[in-house]
């Protein structure tokens, strides 16, 4: 058996690859560690300016495994808070907290914790054959690792409702349409796009993005008032970083700008 994670280096960014293909890449502990150990390096490798999520085969990422669930293995009333406390919960904290850019490329199905782990990329796009499935009431649980924050958020409660509800596919068509995602590709196009994108983040100005990234995490909460103390402070910071300078330089001089150098 294979690596269930695969991790590549690339000029600038990096690609995670979810990869159990004939399970549909569902999540087992081994996939928890790929992915804990990828982010060991993303986080501490100033090299690595940006992070692409894939799958291998034809599918993202079914979710749990439910053979790790069956009943007759592990008893019929699991603590799953506990499972997602261990294993869910700090991926998704580690992913939010990241100080570069995440995008997500959906090569195929995303169920269940899948669909949600794909949602809490900072740009997801998805390959046109791909679809997005709030599986859980299937096996009557709710969805979970981030779900219903995201769906409830970009949504509307009657589109997040009923896909939590009916567990119905969502194409990946209709998830840009909805604004689920950012957008669907032709499937040929999907990884040349993520790439490029990866590319442009590596050659773009990273305290700006880590920045920026922080800036719309917190407008999820704060008031107009508090929004725009933060945005002068944050400001304040990118203004000072240096990279500002070479940006307006580069502008007035008619050249492209050199975001390189780190401070
Ligand atoms: O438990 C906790 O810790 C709490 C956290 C829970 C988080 C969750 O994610 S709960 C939700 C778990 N996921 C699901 O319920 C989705 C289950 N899968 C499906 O509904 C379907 O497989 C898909 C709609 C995703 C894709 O359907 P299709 O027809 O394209 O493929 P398939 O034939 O169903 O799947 C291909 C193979 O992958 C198949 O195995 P086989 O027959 O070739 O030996 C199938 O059993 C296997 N597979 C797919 N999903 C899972 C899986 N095996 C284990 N666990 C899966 N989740």
């Amino acid at each position: 058996m294979g690596e269930a994670v695969l991790h590549e280096s690339r000029e600038g960014y990096d690609i995670v690859t979810l990869n159990r293909p004939d399970r549909l890449n569902a999540f087992v502990e081994a996939i928890h560690i790929g992915l804990a150990r990828a982010f060991d390096k993303i986080e501490n490798d100033n090299n690595c300016r940006a992070v692409i999520i894939t799958g291998a085969g034809r599918g993202f990422c079914a979710g749990q495994d439910l053979a790790e669930r069956d009943p007759t293995i592990q008893g019929d009333r699991p603590d799953l808070g506990k499972t997602l406390e261990v294993y869910y919960n700090p991926m998704l904290r580690r992913m939010r907290a990241l100080p570069k850019p995440i995008i997500c490329a959906v090569n195929g199905v995303a169920a269940g914790a899948g669909a949600n782990f794909a949602l809490a990329a900072d740009i997801t796009i998805a390959a046109r054959s791909a679809s997005f499935i709030q599986a859980f009431a299937k096996i009557a649980l709710i969805p979970d690792a981030g779900g219903t924050y995201w769906l409830a958020r970009r949504l509307g409660a009657q589109r997040a409702m009923a896909l939590a509800l009916t567990a119905e596919p969502l194409p990946a068509d209709k998830a840009a349409e909805w604004g689920l995602i950012w957008k669907c590709v032709d499937d040929a196009d999907l990884m040349p796009q993520a790439e490029a994108l990866a590319a442009q983040f590596a050659a773009g100005p990273p305290d700006a993005y880590a920045l920026t990234k922080k800036a719309l995490q917190a407008a999820e909460v704060n008031d107009f008032n508090a929004q725009l103390d933060l945005e002068r402070q944050l400001q304040r910071e990118a203004g000072y970083s240096g990279d500002f300078a070479e940006g307006v330089a580069a502008f007035l001089q008619k050249r492209k700008a050199d975001f390189s150098r780190r401070k």
